[in-house]
C-alpha cells in the first residue's frame, strides 16, 4: 500500500558540515512548511514553481531559526513522485534538529529507513534493480564501484530482463490457450521458437550470474590474502603494500595472531590485503585460533599471496615447499596463487631453479624490493577478469539468487521441450521463471521482500 503521508529526514551525513540538507515529502507537505517558512520574495511555497528556490527564513513562532533556501518539487517531477520540499540550512547540527523539530510539529513524522527511495519505486519512479543501486551509489568509494552503480542506476540490465520477460509470459498464456482447446489439436505456441528464447535467455542470465563475481570485486574489493610460515614477513608486506606500520612486526616467530585488513586502490579497483597468522604446528590456543581464521580467510579471497623466507631455505627443505605449494595450488584451485620468495635482500645459496616453475618473485618486503612486479601480476589477474567488458554486472545477492533460480527453471523448460513433455507442466515452468524475473526487476513484489530491501537503507534516502 502507498503511504502519502509527510515525512521528513536529513538527507546529508550527521555531524557538522558548512551545509545540511532536510527533505520532506507527502501530499501536503509544501502547506505544511508554508506555516514555518518565510521567503524574501514573499512567495507562499504553495504558490512557488516546482524546481525553483526562495531564500528565506524558517521560524519556530517568533523565534527565527535559520536563513535558508527552500526547494519546492510538484508531483510527479520530483524524487518520490510526490510535492516534495528540500530546505538546505547551516549545518550546525543544533540547527539541523531544530528546523527538524519544528517540522514534526506540523503533521509530518520521521522517514523510516529508505522511505524516500520507497516511494520513488512505487510511484514508478524508478525500478527495484534502481533503487537497490542508489544504495550503492551512496556506498560507492572507488572509481570503478561509481560507474558500476551509475550504469545500473541508469536502468542496467531491467530492460532486457523485462523484454525476456515479456517473451516467456506471452509464450505461458500462449500455452495455456492451447490447453484450453485441447480437443481441437490446435498449436499455438510453436515450440520451436520458445526452444529459441530459452536459449538466448539462458545464455544472458549465464552470463549475468557469471558477472556477479566481478560486481563483488568492484563493490566489495578484491580480497588478497598473505599467508605463510610464521616469520616469513607476511606482516611486513603488509605495511610495505599499505605504506603504514599497520601490523606489529617482530622477529619473534607467531608475532600476528588475528588477522589484519587494509586496503589500497590498484587502477583503480580496491584491493583488500589480509595479514594472517603464520601456519605452523603449536600447542598455543591463541594461535591455533588464529592459524584457524588464516583457513577461513584463505576461502574468502581471490588471490594468495604465498610468502617464503629466503634466509631459511635450504636443499633440505626446499622439497618440503615444493609440496606445500602443489597443495595449495591444488587445495584452492579456483584461486591466483602468487609465490613470493621474501627476504632477497638476505643473500643466500642460489635455489631459485627449483621454483621457477611457480613463477616465484624474489622481493624483499622489508626495503621495498620488486614490490612493482607484484603490483604487475595483480594487475595482470584483474586484467583477465575483463572488468571492463562486461556492460552489465550483477552486484546484489538478490540479484544472483533470482538469476540462478529463474536460470534452473529455463533449464528444466529447455530439457521438458527436447523430451517432448505435456505442455501444462511446461507452463508451470514458465510462469515461475516469469515470476523469479518480475521478482528482480519489482514488477512483482509484496510488502515483506520491499521491507527487506528498504529496511537496510539509511534515514534519509
Ligand atoms: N632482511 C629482511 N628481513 C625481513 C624482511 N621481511 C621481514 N623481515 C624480518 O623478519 C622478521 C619477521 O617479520 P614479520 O613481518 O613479523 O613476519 P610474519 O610473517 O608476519 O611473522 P608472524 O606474524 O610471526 O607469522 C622481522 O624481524 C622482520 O624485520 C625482508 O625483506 N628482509
Ligand atoms: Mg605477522
Amino acid at each position: 500500500m502507498i503511504k502519502t503521508d509527510n515525512i521528513v529526514a536529513i538527507a546529508s551525513p550527521p555531524g557538522l558540515g558548512a551545509i545540511s540538507l532536510i527533505r520532506i515529502s507527502g501530499n501536503d507537505c509544501i502547506n505544511q512548511i508554508d506555516n514555518i517558512f518565510y521567503g524574501f520574495d514573499k512567495i507562499k511555497l504553495s504558490d512557488q514553481e516546482s524546481h525553483k528556490l526562495q531564500l528565506g527564513y524558517i521560524k519556530d513562532g517568533d523565534q527565527i531559526i535559520d536563513k535558508v533556501l527552500v526547494t519546492v518539487f510538484r508531483n510527479p517531477k520530483s524524487y518520490t513522485g510526490e510535492d516534495l520540499v528540500e530546505i538546505s540550512c547551516h549545518g550546525s547540527v543544533y540547527i539541523q534538529e531544530k528546523i527538524l523539530q519544528t517540522i514534526l510539529n506540523y503533521n509530518c513524522r520521521i522517514a523510516d529507513p529508505g522511505e524516500f527511495t520507497l516511494r520513488s519505486f512505487l510511484n514508478g519512479k524508478m525500478d527495484l534493480s534502481e533503487a537497490e543501486a542508489v544504495a550503492d551509489l551512496i556506498a560507492s568509494n572507488t572509481k570503478a564501484s561509481h560507474k558500476l552503480a551509475l550504469s545500473q542506476m541508469r536502468g542496467g540490465f531491467k530492460n532486457d530482463i523485462n523484454k525476456l520477460r515479456e517473451e516467456l509470459v506471452n509464450f505461458a498464456s500462449l500455452i495455456e490457450l492451447e490447453l484450453d482447446f485441447s480437443q481441437e489439436d490446435v498449436e499455438f505456441a510453436n515450440l520451436n521458437k520458445l526452444n529459441d528464447l530459452v536459449s538466448t535467455i539462458e545464455i544472458k542470465l549465464t552470463d549475468l550470474v557469471k558477472s556477479f563475481k566481478i560486481g563483488n570485486v568492484i563493490k566489495n574489493g578484491l580480497p588478497i590474502v598473505i599467508i605463510g610460515k610464521p616469520n616469513s614477513g607476511k606482516s611486513t608486506l603488509l605495511n610495505c603494500l599499505l605504506n603504514e606500520e599497520k601490523a606489529i612486526v617482530s622477529s619473534i616467530p607467531g608475532t600476528t595472531r588475528d588477522f589484519i585488513e587494509d586496503q589500497i586502490n590498484i587502477n583503480g579497483i580496491k584491493c583488500r590485503f589480509i595479514d594472517t597468522a603464520g601456519i605452523r604446528k603449536t600447542e598455543d590456543k591463541i594461535e591455533n585460533l588464529g592459524i584457524k581464521k588464516t583457513y577461513e580467510k584463505i576461502k574468502e579471497a581471490e588471490i594468495i599471496l604465498y610468502l617464503i623466507d629466503k634466509s631459511v631455505l635450504n636443499y633440505k627443505n626446499i622439497d618440503n615447499y615444493l609440496r606445500e605449494i602443489v597443495k595449495i595450488k591444488k587445495d584452492f584451485e579456483d584461486k591466483e596463487i602468487i609465490v613470493l620468495i621474501n627476504k632477497c635482500d638476505i643473500t643466500t645459496k642460489i635455489l631459485d631453479d627449483n621454483l621457477v616453475s611457480f613463477s616465484a618473485i624474489q622481493i624483499s618486503a622489508k626495503q621495498g624490493l620488486n614490490i612493482d612486479k607484484l603490483i604487475e601480476r595483480i594487475s595482470n589477474y584483474m586484467s583477465r577478469l575483463n572488468i571492463d567488458s562486461h556492460n552489465v554486472i550483477i552486484t546484489n545477492a538478490r540479484h544472483l539468487d533470482l538469476l540462478s533460480k529463474t536460470l534452473n527453471e529455463i533449464k528444466k523448460i529447455k530439457l521438458s521441450i527436447k523430451q517432448n513433455i505435456s505442455s501444462d507442466l511446461l507452463s508451470i515452468d514458465l510462469k515461475q521463471a516469469s515470476y523469479f524475473l518480475g521478482e528482480l526487476t519489482g514488477e512483482i513484489s509484496n510488502d515483506e521482500l520491499l521491507g527487506n530491501i528498504f529496511s537496510k537503507f539509511c534515514i534519509g534516502k
